[in-house]
């Protein structure tokens, strides 16, 4: 009888076990078989009940039970935990062989990228691009471009100076001389640059921007050669007929001068903080070179004469983009400079 009984309790476990579809039920599974008060204990329990004679045998038999159920319990727990294992590697599974998705590509600043557009058009029109220090000195800044000491015109552009005398050029204006001792006449350069300026920062101020220079020296260069070259740069940048006015303008190191505005592109010329509400924006100062500047370059202002200009070149990218405030150029955001 009891062996029969034993068989049937451990038939029954087994199956249960088998049975258990997660590693919950394997737990109550277990605990109904193998707890303090689980089927096995019962048996136990009723050990007393058994003739001695028999005790010995049965006592086997249980144990033998034990063992069995207890094997059983372990297998179908390791094979959860596999499961379970496998189910997290597939989950986590990655295909080695992939090519990576490689580096970030970053992108040309729009200053950058205009700025090589307006040397492909000027080189098209038998310009050099040359480049002049941004640290620069007073002569080259200011005396030489017919601006010497305690000339109002110095109060024009707010400078940093250097402890030794040197200074954040204000301008790329410096660079046309230092083109004339290099180059000779006749001439045809650009040189575009970053200046700098000790002034308050608004939508269309920063104390640090981008700027463009320009020199035609030849024989008899005359204003509507300037005018000339002038349209062809704005055509090839905006690609659109745009409003210009031509006013006088004062610079010492040209006569005559010029400012040249184009009409707000932000506000469409109705008014607005970039171009303070005037509908004008200041682009493209220019004139004709003082024959004490070309003397300064080592040329012959009897012999020749020449044009020169200084496109605002942040301005510029502020018009072409319709970009509403100056700092947004050099204010670092990645999610601006993206859109370009
Ligand atoms: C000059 O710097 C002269 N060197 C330009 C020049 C060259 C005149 C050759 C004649 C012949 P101005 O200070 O106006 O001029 O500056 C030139 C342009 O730079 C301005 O028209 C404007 O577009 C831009 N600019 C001036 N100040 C700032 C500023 N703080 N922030 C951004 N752009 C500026």
């Amino acid at each position: 009888m009891w062996r029969h009984k034993l068989a049937d309790l451990e038939q029954t476990a087994l199956a249960a076990i088998q049975a258990a579809a997660t590693p919950d039920a394997l737990e109550k599974v277990r605990v109904e078989i193998l707890g303090r008060k689980g089927s096995l204990a019962a048996v136990s329990r009723e050990m007393g009940k058994i003739p001695p004679e028999e005790r010995a045998a049965v006592g086997k038999r249980l144990n033998a039970v034990k063992d069995a159920v207890e094997s059983a319990l372990e297998a179908k727990q390791t094979q959860f935990a596999r499961a379970a294992l496998n189910a997290r590697l597939d989950a986590e599974w990655v295909d080695l062989t992939l090519p990576s998705p490689g580096a970030p590509a970053g992108s040309l600043h729009p200053v950058t990228q205009i700025q090589s557009e307006i040397e492909d058009l000027f080189e098209s029109m038998g310009f050099v691009v040359l480049d002049g220090p941004e640290v620069e000195t007073e002569y080259y800044n200011f005396d030489a471009l017919n601006i010497p000491p305690d000339h109002p015109a110095r109060d024009m552009q707010d400078t940093f100076w250097m402890k030794d005398g040197n200074l954040l050029r204000t301008h790329t204006s410096p660079v046309q001389v230092r083109g004339m001792e290099r180059l000779g006449p006749p001439l045809r350069m650009i040189a575009p640059g970053r200046v700098f300026r000790n002034e308050s920062v608004d939508a269309s101020h920063e104390h640090t921007f981008y700027q463009l220079e320009g020199m035609m020296v030849d024989r008899e260069v005359s204003v509507a050669h300037l005018l000339y070259f002038m349209k062809t740069l704005l055509q090839g940048i905006f690609h659109r007929e745009v409003a210009v006015r031509l006013r006088p303008g004062f610079f010492p190191f040209v006569e005559p001068g010029f400012e040249l505005d184009i009409q707000c592109l932000i506000c469409g010329g109705k008014g607005c903080p970039v171009c303070k509400q005037s509908g004008w924006v200041e682009l493209l100062p220019c004139g004709l070179v003082h024959p004490n500047v070309l003397r300064f370059g080592g040329i012959d202002p009897d012999q020749w004469n020449g044009f020169a200009f200084g496109l605002g070149l942040t301005r510029l990218v502020m018009m072409r983009y319709g970009i509403d405030d100056i700092r947004l150029l050099q204010g670092g955001d990645l999610r601006f400079l993206k859109q370009f």
